[in-house]
């Protein structure tokens, strides 16, 4: 008796767990016929699944940069612009919830853009990444539309996700970026299930997954581990670490060496890296991501960095000292690629014109999304959920 019942729990867990992988998986591959794939899902073998279109055809992307290796220059001139593109979007969309003219709630990844776009400079255009709840310059960096950013965020029907995922839930599959979130950690088994995914359609594409030093304390953080572990799969866990999780100091809530003894723990090797010097991430990035992509298995990447913001918009982040804030600040992310950019021999004058262009294009596509419509009331069940909605 006890056998069974210890059988039929091992079953449970196994469910569980497969339930958040399953998610990963429906959202990783393009066409789901894999038989593995669909019972995974549950799926009745004798009922033909329909395909859901998750890349679409190659478009102009921020993955198409010059080479580090043969144009130094022009390189880092186009890290640099991703970072300020993302650095004046997150002042924008902030400036505006305050406003009260962007709705949700917006959380500013201002002094963190070294990381995404390290990481997805590193990156192929078929691979995917997981993100966040911060997840603007994570879609950025990855190549999604700006216009559709801006208009995603102001809920019009012209953005990413028709308007309806708004900052928190926005998705740009055609990118590859497979949705911010707002559970965190909620990434991690997503992560896995679309590197599963890849895996059974023979695609060696890999999976950035992103995530906050806060998350390395949720339950999902070790099961991703040992399940990347297990089964070697092709994702670089990226754990953007910005000192706080939520309005709290990390370290007062996270026991031991750090997050990447933790992954260790699990065999999952990594490096730790300067979080805001974004030509040390690219290097740390695309050494670990060349290893998962190679087969070696999951990777692990602790970038440490700084939130400048609150934690959202409206937190005034009083928790925090002005001698901190003025430390990490004369790290600024974006002033020492700024620096790195003019020793590579870019005059000063062509910087100027390049954060001239960056913020013209944002206040131009601010004022876009203010006069685009909201998506129509008829639309509202649209893609929420496949069952109830009217006809
Ligand atoms: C499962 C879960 N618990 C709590 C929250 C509330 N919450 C939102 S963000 C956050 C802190 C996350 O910190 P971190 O992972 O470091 O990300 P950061 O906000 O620093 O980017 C918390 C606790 C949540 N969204 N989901
Ligand atoms: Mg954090």
């Amino acid at each position: 008796m006890r056998h069974l019942l210890h059988r039929r729990w091992r079953l449970h867990e196994a469910f569980v767990k497969i339930n958040g992988i399953k998610r990963g998986l429906w959202r990783a591959v393009d066409h789901i016929e894999h038989p593995v794939c669909l019972s995974l899902m549950g799926a009745r073998l004798d009922v033909p699944v329909a395909s859901r279109e998750v890349t679409a055809p190659p478009r102009p992307s921020l993955m198409q940069i010059p080479s580090h290796k043969t144009d130094h220059c022009a390189f880092l001139r186009e890290l640099y612009r991703r970072m300020k593109a993302i650095r004046v979007f997150e002042d924008t969309c902030v400036a505006a919830h305050k406003a009260g003219e962007m709705p949700g709630y917006i959380h500013s990844s201002a002094g963190q853009e070294a990381v995404p776009v390290g990481v997805c400079s590193a990156l192929r255009t078929d691979d995917r990444i997981t993100s966040t709840h911060r997840g603007h310059g994570h879609g950025l960096a990855k190549g999604s539309d700006l216009d559709g950013m801006m208009a995603e965020l102001y809920g019009k029907e012209a953005g990413l996700c028709g308007g309806k995922g708004g900052s928190m839930h926005v998705a740009d599959f055609s990118v590859g970026m497979l949705g911010a979130n707002g559970i965190v950690a909620g990434g991690i088994p997503i992560a896995c299930g679309a590197a599963q995914g890849l895996r059974l359609l023979g695609s060696d594409a890999i999976v950035a997954c992103f995530f906050g030093d806060g998350a390395v304390n949720r339950g999902p953080f070790l099961e991703g581990m040992n399940w990347a572990a297990i089964y070697k799969l092709p994702v670089l866990f990226v754990c953007e670490d910005n000192t706080f999780s939520a309005f709290t100091h990390s370290s007062t809530t996270t026991a031991g060496p750090g997050p990447l003894a933790r992954a260790e723990s699990c065999g999952v090797s990594g490096e730790r890296v300067d979080g805001n010097d974004v030509l040390a991430v690219h290097e740390a990035a695309l050494r670990l991501s060349s290893e998962a992509r190679a087969g070696g298995g999951p990777r692990f990447l602790w970038a440490k960095t700084y939130r400048f913001s609150g934690h959202v918009s409206v937190d005034p982040a009083a928790y925090r000292s002005q001698a901190d804030l003025d430390a990490a600040l004369a790290h600024d992310p974006l002033a020492l690629a700024r620096a790195k950019l003019a020793k590579a021999g870019l005059p000063e004058a062509d910087i100027a014109a390049l954060d001239s262009e960056v913020q013209a294009d944002i206040l131009r596509s601010q004022a876009r999304a203010r006069t685009l419509p909201y998506p129509h009331r008829a639309q509202a069940f649209m893609d929420v959920q496949d069952m109830g909605a009217p006809a």
